[in-house]
């Protein structure tokens, strides 16, 4: 076939909503946006295991541990199942690796802010979770085969995720006054933050047209922002807290939320290498990878001389 005729056939399976798949024909470009959406996202949940990680030795109880372990645990999953898909593009572990490594690579900028109490583990599950699910949802139908079918199950654990963290929220903020302004105070420092992780505005985002041309994504950055704020807002009600946000107010028209928009300065001051805990992140993510080392390399051990014994 000419190219295209192989652009035509992965155009026509586009708009019937059919999955491209590994072994399909694909433009560089759309292969090129992938790995790179899907490495960042992969980057996100190993790297976002580290903030939360520094609190399992200090749970305030063995059933907050042991949810909390859980809960980290299932992060590290998700960055194998989101490796994986990012390998079936034909890019390899070890350069995806090298790439967070170098600092050349980038992840989520909410996993640059430090969680100071255990009100910010109750927060991140909460609203970072919250915020992860409510973008993830569509990536279950994104066009990509292999992504979108590590995003059934990581949807499902994100949904479990979200509900520790608010479980949390709600015991500090039903307990004493003392418990209930170390919510407050957690939620002053995630609100914004959690909000920047929807990406930069619509007219801002170089990406976006791409991404939805191909089904990448299907909705907007803005688009769920906004949808996230609807939702939460209720949610900060229930616990009788303030959304640290004066502009805040339903807007009866756009049947919405108005509310202000996060400090981009600050936004791309942390995506740049520059957020309060991004050297400090990079150093224990390689810490960690050189610390594996002699994991890694009695498992490939391992698998050579099983190789060599099923050869023989
Ligand atoms: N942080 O043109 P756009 C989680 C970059 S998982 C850092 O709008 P796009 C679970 C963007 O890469 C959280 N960089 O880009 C968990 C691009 O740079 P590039 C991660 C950001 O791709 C919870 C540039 O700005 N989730 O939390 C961010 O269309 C608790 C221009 O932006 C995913 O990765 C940001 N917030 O939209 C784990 C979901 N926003 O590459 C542990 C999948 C933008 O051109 C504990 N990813 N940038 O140099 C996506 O949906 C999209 O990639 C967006 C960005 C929405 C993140």
């Amino acid at each position: 076939m000419e190219n295209k005729q192989f652009e035509d056939v992965f155009e026509a399976k586009l708009a019937k909503n059919e999955m491209i798949e590994p072994k399909d024909w694909m433009p560089d470009n759309y292969r090129k946006h992938l790995i790179r959406q899907i490495s960042q996202h992969a980057h996100s949940e190993i790297v976002g295991m580290l903030p939360e990680g520094n609190w399992i030795t200090r749970a305030p109880s063995l059933r907050a541990k042991v949810v909390l372990l859980a809960k980290v645990q299932d992060e590290g999953g998700h960055g194998l199942y989101l490796y994986t898909a990012a390998e079936t593009l034909g890019t390899g572990r070890d350069e995806l690796l090298e790439a967070l490594h170098t600092g050349k690579a980038k992840y989520s900028s909410i996993f640059n802010y430090p969680t100071l109490t255990w009100a910010d583990i109750g927060a991140v599950g909460w609203l970072v979770d919250g915020a992860a699910i409510m973008n993830q949802v569509m990536l279950q139908r994104t066009s990509y085969g292999p992504y979108a079918r590590a995003m059934v199950r990581i949807c499902k654990e994100e949904s479990f995720h979200q509900r520790q963290g608010y479980e949390i929220m709600c015991h500090l903020s039903f307990g004493t006054a003392e418990q209930k302004a170390m919510a407050q105070d957690a939620l002053n420092r995630w609100w914004f933050p959690t909000m920047m992780m929807f990406g930069p505005p619509d007219s801002e985002s170089p990406n976006s047209e791409n991404a939805l041309k191909w089904r990448i994504k299907r909705e907007s950055n803005d688009q769920l922002r906004q949808r996230f704020v609807n939702q939460t807002v209720q949610q900060v009600e229930y616990l009788g807290l303030t959304v640290p946000d004066p502009k805040l107010k339903w807007n009866e028209e756009k049947k919405g939320y108005d509310f202000s928009e996060p400090n981009w300065v600050e936004f791309k001051n942390v995506i740049s290498g520059n957020g309060p805990c991004n050297k400090e992140r990079l150093a224990a993510r390689n810490q960690a990878h050189k610390n594996g080392e002699w994991v890694r390399a009695a498992a490939q051990a391992f698998a050579k001389k099983r190789a060599q014994k099923i050869a023989a």
